[in-house]
């Protein structure tokens, strides 16, 4: 590794867990109380860390996984000392969120065979769609690649605004049309002209909201289907966003979003100033969708590429 790479990776290290600190403290000052007066992990040890973990957005699911494992090694080791906990609820988790072979690219590429590469996003209102997207299209346009941004939520005016805001900040193109336009046609027009300026990158920002459900779903059908008489195999990424924040909820809509549209990878905003980060380690572990990227800030530089193991370790640190 080379020493800027190492430089970067603490940095973002840093921000992690810095992104993290509410959920955190949350968790362990809730462990901490679990275990007061406890030496050894025992039945009512393992109780309450069910109780916290579900508490913390985990999941039911993926929390019982985890106290399976925590039995195990309790049934293995006989005397498990409370004093460990932490460290063996780290391993554990860490071993089982590896099963999912997904996620654990630590930089912001895309495929090289792939030009331009085109990413979807989607996602329900306030999510974190286009925030997300200027700070992808941030750290794509740093790391050298030509992007385009299409502003296909025609819904709202302020949205084509707010897209053209992170445009602007960024230094690169947007295909925009007037308000109420058809999205696809938009998306139409953003291929054609990232495929005009040789772009590497495009990323299509879509509305999160329209009459009702059906309708979102069909339109982000006709986006796609529009977007093929350009690109062929477009869209390469379809990437669902959820607000981290909303834990359970986060949860349920990629549950319904999944069912009604090809999902290909996930986005969780919002980690920072909530206490219901682990809901990252339940997504992870439930689905067989790649959480790529985590917000963990408004600013520009507050997104990561999603790392399941820096997670936990900054999780249980
Ligand atoms: N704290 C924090 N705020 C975030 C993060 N990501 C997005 N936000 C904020 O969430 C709010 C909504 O973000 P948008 O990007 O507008 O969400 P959207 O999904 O595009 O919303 P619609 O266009 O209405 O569907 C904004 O105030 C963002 O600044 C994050 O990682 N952390
Ligand atoms: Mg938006």
């Amino acid at each position: 590794m080379s020493f800027f790479k190492r430089i970067f990776s603490s940095e973002k290290k840093e921000s992690l867990d810095k992104g993290l600190e509410k959920t955190k403290t949350t968790f362990f000052s809730k462990l901490t109380k679990a275990v007061a007066g406890k030496s050894k992990v025992d039945d009512e040890v393992l109780d309450n860390l069910e109780e916290i973990l579900v508490a913390s957005d985990v999941g039911v699911d993926t929390t019982l996984k985890i106290i399976k494992r925590i039995e195990k090694r309790v049934s293995e080791d006989k005397y498990l000392g409370t004093d460990e906990l932490n460290q063996i609820l780290r391993e554990e988790i860490a071993a089982l969120l590896s099963e999912t072979n997904t996620g654990n690219d630590s930089e912001f590429e895309i495929p090289k065979d792939k030009k331009p590469y085109v990413i979807m996003v989607v996602g329900v209102n306030g999510v974190g769609k286009t925030t997300t997207i200027g700070k992808l299209a941030y750290q794509f346009n740093k790391a050298g690649y030509k992007v385009v941004l299409g502003a296909a939520d025609t819904f709202r005016a302020a949205a084509i605004d707010q897209l053209q805001i992170w445009a602007d900040r960024v230094g690169i193109p947007i295909v925009k049309q007037q308000m109420g336009s058809d999205p696809a046609s938009v998306a139409f027009d953003t291929l054609k002209s990232a495929l005009t300026q040789n772009a590497d990158v495009v990323i299509i920002d879509t509305a999160g909201r329209l009459h009702n459900k059906v309708n979102l779903m069909n339109e982000l059908t006709k986006v796609k289907r529009v977007m093929q008489k350009v690109v062929e195999d477009a869209p390469h990424d379809v990437m669902l966003v959820l607000d981290g924040s909303t834990g359970q909820n986060a949860f349920e809509q990629a549950k319904q979003f999944t069912a009604a549209t090809e999902v290909t990878s996930l986005a969780v905003t919002k980690l920072d100033g909530t206490a219901k980060g682990g809901v990252v380690i339940g997504i992870s572990d439930q689905f067989q969708i790649p959480v790529k990227y985590i917000g963990v800030g408004e600013g520009i530089e507050d997104l990561q590429v999603f790392n399941k193991f820096e997670f936990v370790d900054s999780f249980f640190k």
